[in-house]
């Protein structure tokens, strides 16, 4: 299954765009690893007659430094991170998004961009905070803006060096998060637009969406005056009480469940692994595991068997 469904790193690329063309938005699901990327591109549920699925993949910083036992504070590096995504890559087909967290300096994130665009990954996201930055899900920690100008001059050096028309620098507006308001939010918009950015995304960690609304509700304007109208993004993580379609009502074209994978393995191996110790064996958690022949399946082991089977078959009628 995984091995004969090969797209090339530029038709991946490009099928972002070609989906938010079509359907007007993309719905995005977290990975952080190749299995749970598998599940991300596979899982498919039929609602009111409508088969639903995933339009792509994000890699999160959170997630990917998470399933590393890390904190997400600029402690894994790319290499790092570039390993993740390939390993993503390897096995999946639907397009990929990179959280970029600030991107670093701007010959850091040219030399990201650049690697990125290769391996055929679809957008990458870099947010407008300094260097190291921290989870922008925790409201305690430090959230310092980076200068806007200099922001934007580091999205100008990504597009610069980005080979295809293609691959998509979008900007992350931390305004929110930093508690500077709607008001900077789309002050910070405009230079970053007027500098290239291919999408906003705009960020919140409130429950309440309702200065995400005032920020998606005046970038039509924003972007009619600019003359370009950059995709919205969206990571509804803390504000999940708005659905998916009010989103897009709202004028959204991407909405990214940016950790919600990691989240489930989280409690599903805690809970896992409590209930072995307390039943003395594992029998009362089958229930809750997916049996070895599902992992096989998943990965693709069914395929390396029945390869070989047939291999020593030919084998025996030569013989
Ligand atoms: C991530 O998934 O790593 C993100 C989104 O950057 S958030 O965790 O909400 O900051
Ligand atoms: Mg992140």
């Amino acid at each position: 299954m995984i091995l004969e469904n090969r797209n090339s790193p530029f038709d991946r690329l490009k099928a972002l765009g070609e989906c938010i063309e079509r359907k007007g938005f993309a719905r995005i699901l977290e990975a952080h690893s190749g299995l749970s990327a598998i599940i991300a591109e596979n899982v498919q549920v039929e609602k009111d007659g409508v088969l639903l699925e995933y339009d792509g993949i994000w890699e999160s910083s959170l997630t990917d430094s998470a399933t590393k036992g890390l904190p997400d504070a600029s402690i894994v590096g790319n290499d790092s991170r570039l390993h993740t995504i390939n390993e993503i890559l390897n096995v999946t087909t639907k397009p990929l998004i990179v959280d970029g967290d600030t991107g670093g300096e701007p010959a850091q994130f040219e030399y990201l961009v650049q690697g990125l665009e290769r391996l055929g990954v679809s957008a990458v996201i870099i947010e407008d905070k300094v260097y190291p930055k921290l989870n922008s899900l925790d409201a305690s920690a430090n959230q310092d803006l980076e200068d806007p100008s200099v922001f934007a001059e580091k999205i100008q050096a990504g597009k610069e060096v980005s080979t295809t028309r293609d691959f998509m620098i979008i900007s992350r507006l931390e305004s929110l998060i930093a508690g500077a308001g709607v008001a900077d939010a789309l002050n910070r918009a405009e230079q970053y637009i007027v500098a290239g950015t291919d999408g906003i995304m705009i960020h919140s960690n409130k429950s309440d969406p309702a200065e995400i609304f005032a920020f998606a509700d005046a970038y039509p304007a924003l972007c009619k005056r600019l003359g370009r109208s950059p995709l919205l993004v969206s990571v509804p993580t803390t504000y999940n009480t708005v659905s998916d379609d009010r989103l897009i009502a709202h004028g959204f074209n991407v909405i990214i469940h940016a950790n919600h994978t990691l989240r489930a393995a989280h409690k599903a191996m805690s809970e896992v692994a409590g209930a072995i110790l307390l039943g003395g064996s594992s029998l009362a958690v089958d229930e809750a595991c997916a049996t070895v022949p599902e992992v096989f399946a998943t990965v693709g082991f069914d395929r390396i068997t029945r390869k070989d089977r047939e291999r020593t078959e030919a084998r025996r009628l030569l013989a």
